[in-house]
């Protein structure tokens, strides 16, 4: 049995964030396919686990943990990678993970849940309108920090680029982005967090692509 093993699905951003980690680490771990869009994380099984109902859920040994936040800072102290060096560097981490979990990976999640995934009875153009406005103010934000640094909380990169990364990777048209909105500071930084040794697809590390298997 591996070291670690990541309750996860391959659609999910979030459990991405603690996948990418784990492979970036070299970490010895296995996914668990977590059958999301059958409703698995509703199941009183799946509850006991986690009483908040949301994938990813890592565990190692005696230890389960929930949110990719602090998967990211566990595993950076097991590790002894991407964590920081000051408490200013801990404050600015621990600012940007908090803002990519409320602002820019909530909103594209759930955005690219309403286009792609939803079912047809319960997408609404209004609604889509709002998240998809709300997304593109998270990326501006993003790329406007990004301007003149090359990592996001640090002159290196550190879990706040690993959280950041959660929905950034997947197809782009699996979101309705208008030609005009580009974001090449993003664009720019991706192509630095795809060249670290062991950067891996979400597709590619987490079971569930393409949707209704497993594998
Ligand atoms: N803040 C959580 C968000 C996790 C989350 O929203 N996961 C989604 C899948 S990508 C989920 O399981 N949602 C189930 C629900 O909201 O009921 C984290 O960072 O781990």
């Amino acid at each position: 049995m591996a070291d670690y093993t990541l309750h996860c699905f391959a659609q999910s951003g979030h459990s991405y964030k603690a996948a990418l980690m784990l492979a970036l680490c070299e970490a010895d771990w296995e996914p668990v396919f977590v059958d999301f869009f059958n409703g698995a994380t509703r199941s009183p099984e799946f509850r006991a686990v986690n009483e908040m109902g949301e994938c990813p859920v890592l565990v190692h040994g005696h230890t389960t943990m929930t949110q990719s936040g602090v998967m990211l800072d566990y595993l950076s102290k097991q590790f002894g990678k991407f964590g920081a060096q000051t408490d200013e560097e801990h404050r600015e981490i621990l600012r940007w993970v908090l803002w990519e979990n409320h602002k820019l990976n909530s909103f594209q999640g759930i955005y690219r849940f309403m286009l792609n995934f939803a079912p047809e009875a319960a997408r609404n153009d209004a609604v889509n309108g709002f998240l998809k406005g709300r997304v593109i103010a998270a990326l501006k934000v993003l790329d406007a920090h990004l301007a003149n640094r090359e990592w996001i909380a640090a002159d290196r990169p550190t879990t706040a680029d690993i959280a950041c990364s959660g929905y950034l990777f997947y197809p782009r048209e699996e979101y309705q982005w208008a030609d005009d909105e580009v974001f090449p500071n993003i664009e720019a930084w991706k192509t630095r967090v795809q060249s670290l040794p062991g950067w891996q697809h979400p597709y590619d590390l987490m079971p569930g692509y393409p949707l209704g298997t497993e594998g």
